[in-house]
């Protein structure tokens, strides 16, 4: 089973495109997002039509509700639709920083370890350094990158220096940078 077993491949196809829209070229179908990133459903799926990748309200349900990754949010009444994190474009998420559990792990590519273990763990373009709660989530993020490892981060040690911590709704946990002297390898 691979962890798209929720989702066929069309299905699949269409929250890479929403993922890419959402979070990081609204403007490629001629939209905008707020500054928390919410955008109308119905101007989503105009955009869509008119971009010649028409998207149905079934299938855009669909994506959102039985995604994986919980990816997606509606607003309380349906009409607005935004990426849980992840963007590349500036917006405001209005997460509260909240205490994390003392361990967290972070899955990469085995090749960037060293640099990592030298200079910290950077959000590169995202806004954030996404960490995930257990050693299993993050294997399957390193694993996008074939050869990979997962470091371990004490977050318990950089609470106590003063970094601050989000989690997200769908349980990614965030943080503005990892120094080194917070990693360690797990094997
Ligand atoms: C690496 C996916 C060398 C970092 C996943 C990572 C996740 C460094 C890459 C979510 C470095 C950035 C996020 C340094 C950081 N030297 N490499 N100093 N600092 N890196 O994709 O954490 O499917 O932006 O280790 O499942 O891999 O999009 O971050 O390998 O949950 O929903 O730079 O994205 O979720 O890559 O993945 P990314 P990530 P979605």
């Amino acid at each position: 089973m691979t962890r798209w077993s929720a989702m066929d491949r069309a299905d699949v196809r269409r929250s890479k495109r929403l993922a890419l829209v959402l979070r990081h070229r609204p403007s490629s179908i001629g939209i905008e997002l707020d500054e928390h990133g919410w955008t109308d459903v119905g101007m989503l799926l105009r955009a869509l039509a008119e971009r010649g990748t028409p998207m149905s309200r079934d299938e855009l349900r669909r994506v959102v509700d039985d995604n994986d990754k919980q990816r997606f949010e509606w607003d309380e009444i349906g009409d607005r639709i935004r990426a849980r994190q992840g963007h590349t474009v500036p917006v405001e998420l209005d997460l509260s920083p909240t205490t994390p559990p003392a361990l967290l792990f972070h899955g990469t590519a085995r090749r960037s370890v060293g640099s990592i273990l030298a200079t910290g763990l950077d959000p590169r373009g995202r806004h954030h350094v996404h960490l995930s709660e257990d050693e299993a989530t993050a294997r399957r993020v390193g694993a996008r990158r074939g050869e990979h490892a997962v470091l371990v981060v004490d977050a318990a040690a950089m609470t106590a220096a003063g970094h601050a911590f989000w989690r997200t709704s769908n349980g990614v946990w965030l943080t503005d940078e990892v120094p080194p002297q917070f990693i360690r390898t797990t094997d």
